[in-house]
């Protein structure tokens, strides 16, 4: 008892020190002396009174930094003596004896929502989560990050949601209105959205849980709830681009292992445009669950939402790190969040409908908006990354920890990867510390190689094995690897039967499609791209092999037609580049809207922040500022960043002329400087349905170019014979209109043999006969 009582009074008493310590100033021993006559002027004073001339604190300017070393370092008491004796030198007109300021990063208390500490994910309670206290602790929680969830709508006046709700980044678009109230029926068919939208931003000290970004706004698209066109989704895709920062989809083509298909013309043309404009030229950033098709084998390569590369892709783990039963596997995830597992396993805590709160929300799709909620915060940490550092963070702040999978392996640069996880689970302390080191990435390069254009059968195996030059001494040459596309098309008799792989120059082996046993298909791949990014920073220059294998029956039979490599990255090499620098500094002044007005050492100002260089479409300008600080007007130069031309992705000037680098699409006239309107590709990730509209259109042309002049000659020729007949038959009739019926087909059947003359078949003959007969009758 004693023990704990020493105890609590030592805790005390050293908060009363501390508390004491805090409210006295604490003098330096250094001074800020302004003196007019120039720098010799101020050596002489200082010699004069015992003081080290530190320098000016401005590179121009009557500001000196004066130290004396017989005065102590710290003290409460300022040192009235030497002060003075500064103070009388006639050319010194202001000065100040130095306190240290107390300058604390703004306190951060747990929050204490009542099902906080049911959110095992977040609340540091298994020894790996998602790492989000550590991000919270460096004070970011999403402030000015707006995310958008595209679903079956959202609780607006949910209590924990209300306040993070945004109208601007909210749209219903199966009613066609601004509210995307969800709709309401008895089995609460429609809880969806505002599960997904309060594990991004549930406020926090309230009731319920708390989102991974508290303090962001949130809104919901409602488009779920209705009929899904691709209209439906280019517009859910495209919604408010300058205002909304991350979109937040869980869903795609059918989870049922049988289908393959992509976003269609629209949609296709909403992610370019998102990455092309979204965000002031960042590019919207598409957070995209992987999809629950996982117990029917279905692959998530076979989706063409999630298989974009325009889309960042998220799988989920168990508690105990385990693969999910629903989980899909697939070379073009890039990362992990935690989700639901066995049912021993917990589940993820969020908002429910009717102003409700769960425990149980689950599957894939619970694991997008946890990666959504972190990326809000790596985005309030450094605003001005692009989609693609976005993409090179997360694989930098994936981690494989403890996740289990039987796929694990190092790819060329030596970083695990594993086709159900990605690079593993995502640390939110890791992202937005290094959001805060990252200098952007080049502009991104593409570069295709047509590794096989003329027909190859498909047997047991196929293997392509091609060296790559990756576009060498060209502006498209690649040194670093993002994503890797393959496009082929290929015919089979049993879809799902066929693996495929490729293996890049380091060795690193993407399966591309795994055997899928409820896809019948025989429809192949026509147009199709399978996406990896298992590759990423590894340089593509060498042999890359395509492998196509037949896992089912040996009738199977096939044949690729075309397969291409298309690769993306850029020129650095990205595993040489330092992130130790930070690209974020301090702001010095502000001006009352908050714009930074100095920044703290070489750093230029960029609105509220400071930065190492200008954002992509900003160049870097200097400015003299006129200003009075403590009563003396001075100039100084600062850097800020000025906008580029619209039309320019980076540039040296404002003008159309002034540009360094084009954004995505568009291209670059090197005697003018200036970039061409983007044009943006068509026919991009075909699907399977796109396939079946092309098939059909193709029976309708062929069937219009043949079937118009045979049945323009049908029609010529019957009407001729028609006409004939009837001609010949009024002269029958009037021989034998006494006659019988039967005497009258008689005669008819004789002259339809005699006149055809080419044989035609006997019941060809009765039928005309017939039909003529019964219109005799009539
Ligand atoms: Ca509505
Ligand atoms: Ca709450
Ligand atoms: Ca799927
Ligand atoms: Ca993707």
């Amino acid at each position: 008892m004693s023990y704990i009582r020493q105890l609590l009074v030592a805790v005390l008493f050293t908060s009363i020190v501390s508390e004491f310590n805090s409210s006295k100033q604490q003098y330096t021993n250094t001074w800020a002396v302004y003196i007019s006559g120039g720098a010799g002027e101020a050596r002489r004073i200082a010699r004069k009174h015992g003081f080290i001339n530190l320098g000016r604190v401005f590179d121009d300017g009557c500001y000196y930094y004066f130290k004396h070393k017989r005065v102590s370092k710290r003290s409460v008491n300022p040192h009235q003596m030497r002060h003075r004796r500064l103070e009388k030198e006639p050319k010194v007109k202001w000065l100040e004896q130095q306190v240290v300021k107390s300058r604390q990063k703004r306190a951060f208390s747990v929050p204490s929502d009542p099902l906080y500490h049911k959110q095992w994910y977040l609340n540091n309670a298994i020894p790996n989560d998602l790492n989000v206290l550590s991000a919270w602790k460096r004070g970011y929680t999403g402030e000015g990050i707006v995310v958008s969830i595209l679903d079956d709508g959202i609780e607006k006046n949910h209590p924990d949601l209300a306040k993070n709700y945004d109208p601007k980044a909210s749209f219903d678009i199966n009613d066609d209105d601004p509210d995307p109230q969800p709709r309401y029926n008895f089995n609460d068919e429609n809880r969806h959205g505002t599960r997904c939208a309060g594990e991004v931003a549930a406020v926090a000290n309230n009731l319920c849980g708390v989102g991974v970004a508290y303090n962001a706004k949130i809104g919901g698209v409602r488009m779920l709830d209705g009929e899904i066109t691709d209209v439906v989704e280019a517009r859910s895709l495209s919604l408010n681009p300058q205002h909304i920062h991350i979109y937040s989809a869980s869903w795609g083509p059918e989870d049922n292992g049988q289908t393959v298909e992509g976003p269609a013309v629209l949609a296709s043309q909403a992610f370019l445009r998102g990455i092309t404009k979204g965000r002031g030229g960042l590019g919207s950033i598409f957070v995209w669950a992987s999809g629950n098709g996982g117990f029917q084998y279905d692959d998530c390569n076979c989706d063409g939402y999630t298989n974009s590369i325009y889309t960042l892709s998220v799988g989920s783990t168990t508690q105990l790190g385990n693969v999910p039963w629903y989980s899909e596997a697939c070379s073009s995830t890039l990362t992990t969040t935690y989700s639901s597992g066995t049912r021993l396993e917990k589940q993820i805590v969020t908002t429910d409908l009717r102003l409700r709160c769960t425990e149980k929300h689950t599957g894939t799709s619970a694991s997008a908006p946890l990666a959504a909620g972190i990326i809000a915060l790596a985005l309030e940490a450094n605003p001005t990354l692009t989609w693609r550092d976005m993409q090179h963070l997360v694989v930098r702040a994936s981690k494989p920890l403890h996740l289990k999978a039987g796929d694990w392996t190092k790819n060329g640069v030596g970083r695990k990867v594993s086709h159900h996880y990605g690079y593993g689970l995502l640390d939110a302390g890791l992202l937005v510390d290094l959001a805060t080191k990252w200098l952007t990435v080049n502009p991104q390069r593409e570069c295709s190689i047509d590794i096989s254009k003329s027909p190859q059968v498909i047997s047991d195996k196929l293997v392509i094995k091609k060296y790559v030059d990756p576009c060498s001494q060209t502006k498209k040459y690649i040194r670093s690897l993002e994503h890797v596309v393959v496009r082929l098309s290929l015919s089979y008799t049993r879809r799902g039967d066929l693996r495929i792989a490729l293996t890049s120059p380091s060795g690193t082996y993407s399966k591309l499609v795994d055997v899928r046993p409820y896809d019948t298909s025989s429809h192949g791949y026509r147009d199709w791209t399978f996406m990896s990014v298992h590759c990423w920073d590894e340089d593509p220059k060498g042999i890359w092999m395509l492998e196509i294998e037949n896992k089912g029956s040996s009738t199977n039979t096939g044949v690729l037609s075309y397969f291409k490599l298309l690769l993306y990255g850029t020129d650095e090499n990205m595993m040489t580049r330092r992130t130790k620098d930070t690209v974020i500094s301090h702001c010095i002044n502000w001006n009352e809207d908050g714009v930074c007005e100095e920044c703290q050492g070489n750093f230029v100002i960029f609105g509220r922040l400071c930065l190492v260089t200008c954002p992509p479409h900003y160049y870097n300008v200097s400015r003299i500022l006129n200003k009075t600080m403590s009563g003396v007007r001075r100039n100084f130069t600062v850097d800020t960043c000025a906008p580029c031309h619209p039309s320019c992705y980076s540039c040296d000037g404002y003008s159309v002329n002034n540009c360094l680098t084009c954004p995505p699409f568009s291209n670059y006239d090197e005697k003018q400087q200036s970039c061409s309107l983007p044009v943006y590709p068509r026919h991009f990730g075909r699907s399977e349905r796109n396939d079946q509209m092309d098939g059909l259109h193709k029976i309708v042309v062929v069937a219009i170019l043949i079937g118009a002049p045979v049945a323009l000659i049908c029609g010529v020729t019957s009407l001729s014979w028609l006409i004939l007949r009837l001609s010949r038959r009024q002269t029958v009739m009037v021989t034998t209109s006494v006659a019988g019926a039967s005497e009258t087909t008689q005669l008819h059947v004789q002259h339809d043999t005699s006149d055809e003359g080419t044989g035609s078949s006997e019941t060809e003959s009765t039928y005309f006969i017939t039909r003529f007969d019964q219109r005799l009758d009539h």
